[in-house]
């Protein structure tokens, strides 16, 4: 086998090695055979090179003007559209789900950055009249200054370019920390920008775990903004590291989401629905349809139609044609997939319907992959109702009527996605409107945002900010209102105009 390729950061507008020395291994989790490449293994001190690069950067990035930023981004969503194929090669080796996914996922990152090219000739403010006569208010965005950037595998590219390129539109800089799993998307990204002319130190890549790259870089007081993707356990912990020094935090966390399949449904576009929607992306989605709440009337119906097609399901290395649901990403979350597999035999009443295990034999030995999983008669208060999965595993949850079926979908510590297969317009807005969740979907999976939609989740899915859309520059910017008082006289607001 060829030797795998060293991969550095960047810092400073240069790729370097850690001053560690030290490096891990990126394993392609359909072939343990296949290393990836080999990627630095990054500690505090490399962190602090990074920010020192993104501090001293930012003082001229956040005066360039905001168009010619856009342009730049501009230049980088043609240059991923260019490179769309191997970028997505490269993301299925490294991350596992299936070519058409990750071109979906180069897309997204396509998308945005498209998106947000057009952000640096709006970034509209706010002109209004004042209390005042010849006085002048307005509002403008300013910038934050270093934000850090932590992301997840699952979406490698696609998630870096939703933090990325409305927090360099606006004018900040970047230090990303990559996931360990899934790092050579996120170099692909960087080098895009490295190659359309980004400035030095606009934006810099370390890589390594979340304690020795991670926990520097949201500590660290040079950094105004954290962004986060991932779990609801570490989102708390980087929340209490930003809250001592008031840091910008931005967290997008579990879900645990819900399709509602109605007694009226189309019944076979629920069917395809609850499929992609529970095992695209191997159920690694933070928006996977990990619930399926059924009507009684149809559940016995539905569950046999779904079972017979997610036995079907081709599992297997997602560069091979005809694949539909890759490897889990890692022998650990295979584990715990496999973990709550024997948590739901256990459940009392629950019911095994398909699945349940991991697959082996030929080439499945050499990868982390598992069954298509369905529990039937799922009922709240069990834990595979309750908890996140992020794997092939769904539940079948018979319900009386409409009523159940809004307070079973309500009943969760997570609001990310939701939705409803039914004809019905009327029950389609009730649920809309009663479903609390960031995303509502009628007649379709919980799987599917758009970047000019807002992105983002309730309760314990995030704190309280969106991804994309407009949305987004919230996050990576603070407001400043701004009044030109032209009267030349000293007008005082709220007494000399009573
Ligand atoms: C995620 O689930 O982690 O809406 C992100 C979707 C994708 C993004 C998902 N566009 O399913």
């Amino acid at each position: 086998m060829k030797k795998p390729k060293v991969y550095k950061n960047f810092i400073n507008g240069e790729w370097v090695k850690s001053h560690t020395g030290e490096t891990f291994q990126n394993i392609n989790p359909a072939n343990t055979d296949d290393v990836v490449g080999i990627f630095q293994q990054s500690d505090d001190q490399d962190v602090d090179a990074a920010i020192s690069a993104a501090a001293e950067a930012y003082k001229s990035w956040r005066l360039y003007p905001a168009p010619k930023r856009g342009e730049i981004l501009y230049r980088v969503a043609q240059r991923l559209l260019k490179d769309k194929e191997e970028i997505s090669r490269d993301m299925t080796r490294e991350m596992g789900k299936v070519l058409a996914e990750t071109r979906g996922d180069t897309q997204e990152a396509i998308d945005m950055t498209y998106y947000m090219a057009g952000e640096g000739r709006r970034s509209f403010g706010q002109t209004t009249p004042s209390e005042m006569t010849n006085k002048f208010c307005m509002s403008i965005r300013q910038p934050l200054g270093v934000c850090g950037m932590i992301t997840p595998w699952n979406f490698p590219i696609a998630i870096p370019s939703w933090k990325m390129t409305p927090a360099l539109v606006l004018g900040n800089t970047v230090v990303i920390k990559p996931a360990t799993y899934t790092p050579l998307s996120v170099v692909n990204l960087v080098k895009a920008f490295e190659e359309e002319g980004l400035p030095p130190g606009v934006v810099n890549l370390v890589s390594g775990s979340g304690s020795s790259v991670g926990q520097p870089l949201m500590t660290d007081k040079r950094v105004g903004c954290v962004s986060f993707t991932g779990s609801t356990d570490i989102g708390r912990k980087i929340s209490e590291a930003c809250s001592p020094d008031f840091k910008h935090c931005h967290l997008e966390m579990g879900g645990k989401n819900c399709i509602i399949i109605m007694d009226d449904a189309d019944l076979d576009l629920a069917l395809e629905g609850s499929l992609w929607g529970a095992f695209g992306t191997t159920g690694q989605r933070c928006t996977a349809s990990s619930r399926l709440i059924i009507h009684k009337k149809v559940y016995n119906k539905f569950t046999k139609m779904l079972v017979e097609r997610a036995k079907a399901l081709k599992v297997g290395n997602g560069l091979e044609d005809g694949i539909e649901m890759g490897p889990a990403i890692s022998e650990s979350q295979m584990n715990s997939v496999l973990e709550y597999m024997r948590i739901g035999e256990k459940e009392d009443g629950a019911k095994l319907l398909c699945g349940g295990g991991r697959l082996t034999g030929g080439a499945y030995d050499k990868g982390w992959f598992t069954q298509p999983t369905i529990f039937g008669d799922v009922e709240p208060g069990m834990r595979i109702f309750k908890e996140e999965i992020f794997g092939s595993v769904t539940d079948c949850i018979p319900v009386n009527d409409f009523d159940q079926a809004i307070e079973f979908a309500n009943d969760c510590a997570y609001g990310l996605s939701a939705s409803i297969y039914t004809q019905d317009v009327n029950r389609a807005f009730t649920a809309m409107r009663d479903v609390y969740t960031g995303i509502f979907y009628v007649n379709a999976p919980t799987i599917g945002a758009e970047t000019h939609m807002p992105f983002g989740g309730t309760k314990h899915t995030g704190n309280g900010h969106r991804e994309a859309c407009t949305q987004s520059l919230e996050v990576f910017s603070e407001w400043k209102s701004v009044y030109i008082d032209f009267s030349g006289t000293n007008q005082r607001a709220q007494i000399d105009n009573q």
